[in-house]
């Protein structure tokens, strides 16, 4: 494990040097911030860059009637206990559906060509996973996925009212795709044998490492010491060990559930389809935050363009 840590690092100190990525803006996610939200159910491509990468077949959620799917959708967000209209448009070819895990209980297809308008009140803050839960998985393994942030009253950097305080945010969307015997298959039409799932493709907010090491939505940077809130949310098949270099983090919320005490550790598991919320304070330099599977670091094979990302401090 050891020798496994230091390679990583050296890596990624390699790629920092090459790329300088030292400075950069910090731009706002792409998200959809009011009280009623608009989606469209898309088919098209998404491409993974860097050595390993390819051009997938998905069909995803999107704010753009007109433009390609998004992997994963908009980010949607609200407050707690503010209530939530989404108008979810299909515009593909099969059935659908639009569930926001553990808040939404509305499973029945969205037909073809038509839509349907989800009204809830959020529960609690947190994050949530919402997807398309038809089809035997295939539906959210093709794209179908994203992240609901709820975030305390009033908005303040706390991680639910009155819980513990952050300076920043993350929402890192982890997910897998099997483009030969899934993407390949179902973008073309054809019948996906669900007892085959061979994922090639890992993604930290739909993107390899080569680029989420690099993007400001998923690499926690700030002026040292600072504290950072991770809101993972596992929408893949497989169960996700992520593991963070140079401090421990705080486990504050597995799944929903608010810990009374913060469990501390480097590593934390998050199982697939579910979600978790860290506290993470971040000390000077840049580490990595990567998966703790060797495969799962890889786009189709190829090192560290899986699921990896930076923590920065300033
Ligand atoms: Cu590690």
């Amino acid at each position: 494990m050891q020798a496994c840590r230091q390679s990583v690092v050296k890596r990624i100190r390699w790629l920092v040097c090459q790329s300088l990525v030292l400075s950069f803006l910090v731009v706002l996610p792409h998200t959809v911030y009011a009280a009623s939200y608009t989606l469209y159910i898309r088919s098209g491509t998404h491409t993974i860059n860097g050595n390993g990468g390819a051009v997938l077949k998905v069909w995803g959620y999107t704010d753009n009637s007109t433009a390609a799917p998004m992997v994963p959708g908009p980010q949607l967000q609200a407050l707690e206990g503010e209530t939530v209209t989404v108008t979810v448009y299909n515009q593909h070819t099969i059935p659908h559906n639009f569930v926001v895990r553990g808040i939404t209980t509305d499973t029945a297809a969205i037909a073809a060509n038509s839509s349907k308008t989800y009204t809830f009140t959020t529960p609690k803050a947190g994050v949530y996973l919402f997807s398309d839960t038809l089809n035997n998985n295939i539906n959210r393994e093709m794209g179908l996925y994203g992240a609901l942030v709820v975030r305390a009253a009033g908005g303040v950097k706390k991680a639910w009212t009155g819980g513990p305080s952050f300076d920043l945010e993350r929402v890192w969307v982890v997910s897998d795709m099997d483009k030969k015997n899934w993407n390949d298959v179902a973008g073309a039409g054809g019948t996906v044998s669900t007892g085959t799932y061979k994922p090639n493709y890992f993604m930290m907010n739909g993107l390899g490492g080569f680029d989420a090491m690099h993007d400001p939505n998923s690499v926690l940077q700030d002026t040292t010491g600072k504290v950072g809130l991770l809101r993972i949310v596992n929408a893949g098949q497989f169960d996700q060990s992520l593991h963070f270099h140079a401090n421990h983090f705080q486990i504050v919320d597995k799944d929903g559930t608010r810990l009374s005490s913060p469990e501390p550790g480097d590593t934390i598991n998050v199982k697939a389809g579910t979600t978790a919320m860290v506290l993470f304070p971040l000390r000077k330099g840049i580490y990595p935050m990567h998966i703790h599977s060797a495969q799962m670091e890889t786009a189709n094979g190829v090192y560290l363009n899986g699921v990896a990302t930076l923590l920065v401090g300033n």
